[in-house]
């Protein structure tokens, strides 16, 4: 993975002529145009920016929820800092309110910006179930229940 991604990060993509790409955000742009007809990302204009800010909003969440996680399985017990700790989850706090006021807007649209928050919340679910995100956010509920029914999601729900 080295080879392909000096950041020593997955996802990267190999692709056939030996180059790569990565973070997940440009893989999926990769992907989305390899149709023709790219559907996740819109093109230039207010859609594209609001799907955008959402990806970043879900990816956001990530990074702080799994350097939590790095931060409390994989470093050693007497280094490992509460108070760090605490900011990574105030900042996975921030990204779900900040969804919960949005939720009940996004409706049946699935854009990259839904597609990021999808993940983040099916990971949430898998790797933090003892955080009970659904308290507090019934339209974020709502909205991740009615989107978890589609096929892609079924078919990639983290388990
Ligand atoms: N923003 C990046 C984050 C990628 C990321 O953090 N990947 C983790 C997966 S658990 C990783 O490879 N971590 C290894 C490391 O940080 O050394 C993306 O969405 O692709």
């Amino acid at each position: 993975m080295a080879r392909g991604n000096p950041l020593v990060k997955i996802p990267t993509l190999l692709l056939d002529d030996g180059t790569s790409l990565f973070d997940s955000p440009v893989i999926c742009e990769y992907l989305d145009q390899l149709s023709g007809a790219p559907r996740l990302f819109p093109a230039p204009g207010p859609a594209r920016w609001s799907a955008l800010r959402r990806q970043a909003l879900a990816d956001g969440l990530m990074d702080a929820a799994i350097l939590q996680r790095y931060e409390q399985t994989l470093r050693p017990e007497a280094l490992r800092w509460p108070d760090w700790i605490a900011g990574q989850a105030a900042k996975v706090t921030g990204a779900l309110d900040a969804m919960e006021a949005e939720a009940a807007g996004y409706g049946a649209a699935f854009d990259i910006g839904h597609v990021a928050c999808a993940c983040a919340l099916g990971y949430l679910d898998f790797r933090y179930d003892q955080l009970h995100w659904r308290n507090g956010r019934p339209a974020l509920d709502a909205w991740f229940a009615a989107i978890s029914r589609r096929p892609s999601m079924v078919a990639t729900m983290p388990r």
